[in-house]
């Protein structure tokens, strides 16, 4: 394959859709050197058949506000590829949702997912709705609105959707309602159901938890202990905070987290009661982190900035896609950083990557650093194909194993001779072989 040509039929193809064109570079220039060094790939044209879609669903969503306004957004759901298993991937509901950013999205999880060595397929979904200010009652006719139309193109064997920005329990809950209803089958179609109705325990932890042992494992490679380091995380949704649970237990100690509106400085570490309240702060709907400081002395807001400033060992992103540009990296790299990883996917620019690696500065990508939350939905769809539910140690103990075992294929495929270890290239090609496998093994189809 020539990286060059590829992208330019990818561009004329797919004009203007730059998250999922940056997405997919990062992709051919990682795995470039196995996919030509091994000639049945390109004779069966893998990569041209791995970057179209199996299919995309464009539906209207419209629903009734709480003042009998009517309401149209779009939904849509990118069933990218399921040579390995079911489409798997969470809905993201979020004003600047569009096909370039699901396409991007749907297309990192194939690789992600295949990481997991679960037996999942890619997909991702979403609208540009926008959750912020709404009532529970409109979210609740939304999600119901969204899923009437999905629904047909679902199935605990064919596409199993989760959550994402925008979508937490709550939604999900509304959402299997719904399909449920007109399905008249209770088999698990969602991941991240409440605990009551076949959801898996840990699954809400499962993303950050996922993370930060990743993370470890990262720094242990390099015989480094987390314990002490200073993290500094964005956001302050579900993947911040369990990421804050779990560095935070480990020794480490959090200093910030972000909002939209800026970002929280915590000299004194946000543990414990804390961390708590960032639960609090997500339930006001609001999305704003401002009132933290307001609430713990010696804490103090800054406004309209990002974390990536703070003075830190460790940083982790955990809200946004490039919520880290070049220059914040090179601030970061100033500071002193010594491992950054991706909560959120494609948390960094490809600037930002290439500041790191060429400061050799430890970076963990999303695909491998976040795949704790998709795999641990993994197991709540193999808690519910076996009608059981596992305990909490079970679940912690499986996710931990597979965050291990991430690690070790990154290191297999990302390793330098120089002894630096590209965890992108690692986690590119890990992610690829089993999928190129596959695909090569059931024929042009
Ligand atoms: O980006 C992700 O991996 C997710 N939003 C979770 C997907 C899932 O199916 O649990």
């Amino acid at each position: 394959m020539n990286v060059e040509k590829i992208m330019q039929d990818l561009e004329r193809r797919n004009p203007g859709e730059k998250e999922f064109l940056q997405a997919a570079h990062e992709v051919l220039e990682s795995i470039e050197e196995v996919y030509n060094a091994n000639p049945k790939f390109g004779e069966a044209n893998i990569i041209e058949r791995l970057l179209e879609p199996d299919r995309t669903i464009i539906f209207r969503v419209a629903w009734v506000d709480d003042n009998h306004k009517v309401h149209v957004n779009r939904g849509i759901r990118v069933q990218y590829n399921n040579a390995i298993g079911p489409y798997k991937g969470g809905i993201r509901f979020h004003p600047s949702v569009n096909l370039s950013i699901l396409k991007f999205l749907g297309f990192e999880q194939i690789f992600k997912n295949s990481l997991t060595s679960l037996p999942m397929g890619g997909g991702k979904g979403g609208s540009d709705f926008d959750p912020k200010g709404r009532s529970d009652q409109e979210i609740m006719r939304f999600c119901q609105a969204y899923i009437a139309e999905l629904e047909k193109y679902l199935g605990p064997d064919t596409d199993v959707p989760a959550g994402d920005i925008g979508v937490g329990a709550r939604e999900v809950g509304y959402m299997y309602g719904m399909y449920k209803k007109l399905r008249n089958e209770h088999t698990g179609v969602f991941t991240g159901k409440g605990r009551s109705f076949g959801g898996s325990i840990m699954r809400p932890e499962a993303t950050g938890f996922g993370v930060v042992y990743f993370t470890n494992e990262m720094l242990k490679a390099k015989n480094i202990d987390i314990k002490g380091k200073t993290v500094a995380i964005s956001g302050f949704g579900q993947v911040a905070w369990g990421a804050a649970l779990k560095a935070t237990e480990l020794g480490a100690k959090v200093v910030t987290i972000s909002g939209p509106d800026g970002y929280i400085y915590d000299e004194a570490g946000i543990s414990g009661e804390k961390i708590d309240y960032m639960l609090e702060l997500r339930s006001s709907n609001n999305d704003v982190v401002a009132p933290y400081a307001e609430k713990f002395a010696g804490s103090k807001f800054v406004a309209g900035k990002r974390p990536w400033e703070a003075k830190v060992d460790i940083a982790l992103t955990c809200a946004f896609q490039n919520e880290m540009s070049g220059e914040d990296a090179k601030q970061l790299v100033d500071n002193g950083v010594i491992c950054v990883s991706e909560g959120s996917n494609m948390g960094c620019t490809p600037e930002a990557i290439k500041t790191f690696q060429d400061a050799k500065v430890i970076f963990g990508p999303g695909k491998a650093a976040n795949a704790g939350g998709v795999a641990t939905s993994g197991l709540e769809m193999s808690q519910n194909t076996l009608k059981l539910s596992w305990s909490a140690e079970e679940v912690d103990e499986k996710l931990k194993t597979i965050m291990v075992n991430i690690h070790k294929a990154c290191v297999q495929y990302g390793e330098r001779e120089d002894g630096y270890i590209d965890y992108v290239k690692g986690a590119n090609i890990a992610g690829f072989m089993k999928v190129a496998e596959a695909m090569l093994a059931q024929g042009v189809i």
